[in-house]
């Protein structure tokens, strides 16, 4: 296993869209374990590959509270087949946006359909976090921040803090 660098706003790969894969194959399962290890490094609860400088479809997920026992997810091309009307407002932040939280709309609930970590088609219904943790990372894939799902003015605001943050702390955050 091997913790992966992250790559922050505004890096242009997080901008892209990012391919389909073709085949799970040990050569993925090991990108994938590798971005498991990070996003546990960096106490994130998701992540898609376009963090780790890969823009491939992939996104591994975990959930578990603190103490729980860790319960990773792994969806290779995720696809929301279903979204429901009711929407939900909740707080997100981002390991590519270090240090920032904003609140985000988006709907409440969606069904999702992917390949597991053996390939096999999955389809789930996410609620509650886990929908909100699915869509931010399906919206890496799309090259979508969740800085652009908030009005201009509080980006602008969030932006600027970003700034001021990585400053103070040198440049590098
Ligand atoms: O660790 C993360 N926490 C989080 C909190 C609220 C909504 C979404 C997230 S995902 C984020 C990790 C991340 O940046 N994934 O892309
Ligand atoms: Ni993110």
């Amino acid at each position: 296993m091997a913790q992966l660098k992250l790559y922050e706003y505004p890096h242009p790969i997080l901008k892209k869209k990012a391919e389909k894969v073709d085949k799970v194959d040990d050569a993925l399962r090991k990108l994938l374990d590798d971005m498991l290890e990070t996003m546990y490094a960096d106490n994130g609860c998701g992540l898609a590959a376009p963090q780790v400088g890969v823009s491939k479809r992939l996104v591994v997920i975990d959930i578990a509270g603190e103490g729980e026992e860790p319960r990773p997810m792994y969806l290779v091309n995720p696809e929301i087949v279903w979204a429901s009307e009711e929407k939900e407002i909740s707080e997100e932040g981002c390991l590519s946006v270090p240090g920032q939280r904003a609140e985000v709309e988006r709907p409440a609930s969606v069904r999702i359909k992917y390949l597991d970590y053996n390939g096999e088609a999955q389809e789930i219904l996410a609620e509650d976090f886990l929908a909100v943790a699915a869509q931010h990372e399906i919206d890496h894939l799309d090259g979508v921040l969740y800085i652009d799902r908030i009005s201009r003015l509080k980006r602008q605001m969030l932006l600027k803090k970003l700034e001021k943050a990585r400053k103070e702390s040198g440049s590098k955050i």
